[in-house]
């Protein structure tokens, strides 16, 4: 059986592409940082789709925590052969003059630096396998908005970096690839607006969002190419959103 390792599994894009890789056939590492949702998560997978699943129960900020998880995977899990960079999060909708510093830290230490830690420790495990990875960019990261400043550039670096990988590892037989999404009703907005769920519902009225799953099949497609073919990067959006930061509301799109 193959095995994905795909970071921050216990919501919306992580967890509904955890699903299409264990209808697929894959164990699985599932990651996040809520212990009880993990737990069930990996019963679920187990019970569903008869997979092995091993739970990566750590916050991709912590460098520590990611190496000493590599250092004591067990051998049996230690032929991963995709990675999924996921795990990622907007935290505020604000001009920089205003902006919290608190919100501009997390986003940079969990897309940027959690991303990079954890492709560093999988890197020499995919050079043996020839792997495949996966970095879930955003319409964010080609284009900007207002007030969306440091998560677009978080966004940017994860495409510079998806670049940047495929260039250093093309001579080693890793695919790199990158995913790219406009708006995806997940938990996204609630935690981009520190937990009101009311003005989260707000950024998805008036038409059509993505759901999880389109970005699921997205994923599957790139990773389910043949071994000549690379898919560089494939951005995905709502009809009603031709660009970021523009949604066209109530025109039954
Ligand atoms: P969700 O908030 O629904 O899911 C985010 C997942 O990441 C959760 O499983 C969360 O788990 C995990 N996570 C967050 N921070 C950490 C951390 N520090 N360490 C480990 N896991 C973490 O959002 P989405 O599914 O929408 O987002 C997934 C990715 O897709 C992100 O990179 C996001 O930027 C990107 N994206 C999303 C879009 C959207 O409109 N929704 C559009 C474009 C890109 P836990 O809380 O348990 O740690
Ligand atoms: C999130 C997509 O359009 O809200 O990465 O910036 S968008």
């Amino acid at each position: 059986m193959p095995i994905a390792l795909i970071t921050g599994t216990t919501s919306g894009i992580g967890e509904a592409t955890a699903h299409t890789l264990a209808a697929e056939g894959y164990d699985l590492i599932v990651n996040g940082r809520r212990a009880d949702k993990l737990k069930a998560q990996a019963k679920e997978l187990v019970d569903r789709f008869g997979i092995k699943v091993h739970q990566m129960l750590l916050d991709v900020r912590d460098a520590d925590a990611v190496s000493s998880f590599f250092a004591t995977l067990p051998e049996k899990w230690h032929a991963i052969d995709v990675l999924v960079n996921n795990a990622g999060l907007a935290a505020g909708l604000q001009d920089i003059e205003n902006g919290d510093l608190d919100h501009w830290n997390r986003m940079i230490d969990t897309n940027i630096k959690g991303l990079l830690y954890v492709s560093k420790a999988m890197i020499p495990i995919l050079k043996k396998t020839k792997g495949h990875i996966v970095n879930i960019g955003s319409i964010a990261g080609k284009e900007v908005y207002p007030n969306g400043n440091v998560y677009c550039g978080t966004k940017h670096m994860v495409d510079a970096l998806n670049k940047a990988m495929r260039r250093e590892l093309a001579e080693a037989g890793i695919k790199v690839s990158s995913v790219n999404p406009g708006a995806v009703e997940t938990e996204f907005s609630i935690v981009r607006m520190d937990g009101d769920e009311h003005k989260a519902k707000h950024v998805y009225e008036g038409f059509e969002n993505l759901i999880a799953q389109d970005i699921a099949d997205a994923i599957w497609f790139v990773l389910s190419r043949p071994r000549r073919v690379n898919v560089n990067e494939i951005i995905v959006m709502p009809t009603a959103q031709p660009a970021a930061g523009v949604v066209l509301r109530n025109l039954g799109l």
